[in-house]
């Protein structure tokens, strides 16, 4: 197809996969063995083909995203490949069922798609069409650390150092007794040593008043963030927290869109913030969160999506740390790769994001 050409919507592809986790999941908002992923592939009438996924926690979710996909892309079938102008329409018609939630998560899966349909198109990387460059970006391990049995912690998060040198790890805390965390974290300083950085995630599991207690208990921990120490959309009381307490607290992965993103900010709800592409609203949401992130002077992290959102990083002013996980790369063709502790963005056109079809064929259900 020549530069000139431009790409027209035609259809829509989903599949649903779920991929059992080396690390089961053991958080505040869940136990999980596997982890399910929504696969997309927009046709284009050219014969460029977009691709993402999404990743909705819950097996059944294909059951009520899936159908909000297939509608929107029912809407879009013939128009030109645009996603500003798709975002626009599309959440311009969201108010009437719910402008938070399913509606959202289905647009920023397409958006995403979308996107690498365009950047394929232009036989760029994402991040070089978002004018940015490729390149690496400084990545954190979440794999593991989960609510463990103290005794397991020390071996794990040696190995999450060692599985890509990483020179930061995240653990979760919040256990039913404040000494079992203070415990975790001897247990993982000692063998982690001084030099790497340790974020931990409450996952919204405490009330303010266990939060007021707890995190300024550990405050003196050298904790590198407190990650949604309470409700994620109570922004007075994380704002408090914020105020109080001398280590930062990050919040984002449950915000919907931008003008949620910063109604938080404006709230002072954080110190840093780490959106989640399927509720930030995809690569459009993303940039827009991330403008008003930049203007505001607050780091931006990514939460999940690695790969769409090593991208996004290259190409936000605020950009502070990939969150890495590797629970999706058994289905990528070529998965990105970690080196000390750096994810590296791919030198080829789009997202990156190709399926190894055997293994999609393998987890799907
Ligand atoms: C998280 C991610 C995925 C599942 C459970 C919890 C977590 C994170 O909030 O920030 O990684
Ligand atoms: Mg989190």
């Amino acid at each position: 197809m020549s530069s000139q050409e431009k790409l027209t919507f035609e259809s829509v592809t989903i599949r649903a996969v779920s991929i059992p986790m080396k690390r089961p999941i053991i958080a505040k908002v869940g136990t999980y063995q596997e982890w399910p992923f929504i696969l997309i592939d927009v046709k284009t009438k050219e014969g460029v083909v977009g691709r993402s996924y999404l990743e909705p926690y819950l097996r059944n979710a294909i059951r009520y995203v899936g159908p909000a996909i297939e509608d929107m892309a029912e809407a879009f079938k013939g128009r030109q490949l645009a996603p500003l102008d798709m975002y626009r329409d599309v959440i311009g018609t969201l108010h009437l069922v719910g402008r938070q939630g399913v509606s959202v998560i289905a647009a920023a899966g397409l958006d995403m798609a979308i996107w690498d349909a365009l950047a394929k198109a232009a036989g760029l990387p994402l991040a070089e069409l978002l004018g940015g460059s490729v390149g690496k970006i400084r990545t954190y391990n979440t794999n593991g650390l989960w609510l463990l049995p103290l005794e397991k912690l020390a071996k794990e998060a040696e190995e999450l150092v060692a599985e890509g040198n990483f020179s930061a790890i995240k653990i979760r805390l919040g256990r039913a007794k404040l000494a079992d965390d203070l415990k975790a974290l001897e247990l993982v300083r000692g063998a982690i040593g001084s030099d790497i950085r340790l974020m931990c995630d409450f996952n919204q599991g405490q009330t303010l008043q266990e939060a007021l207690w707890r995190c300024h208990a550990l405050d003196d921990q050298g904790l590198y963030w407190f990650e949604e120490p309470v409700v994620f959309d109570n922004y007075a009381q994380s704002a408090q927290l914020a105020s109080e307490l001398r280590t930062p607290v990050s919040i984002g992965e449950n915000i919907y869109g931008p003008r949620s993103f910063l109604d938080a900010v404006r709230a002072n709800a954080a110190d840093l913030y780490m959106p989640d592409l399927m509720r930030i609203g995809g690569v459009t949401g993303w940039m827009r969160a991330a403008a008003i992130a930049g203007a505001a002077g607050h780091p931006l992290s990514s939460h999940l999506y690695p790969e769409v959102s090593a991208h996004l990083l290259r190409a936000s002013e605020s950009a502070d740390w990939l969150e890495w996980r590797d629970w999706g790369n058994p289905i990528i063709a070529e998965p990105f790769e970690v080196v000390d502790g750096h994810c590296v963005v791919p030198n080829r056109p789009g997202n990156g994001i190709e399926w190894d079809e055997a293994m999609v064929s393998k987890y799907s259900y």
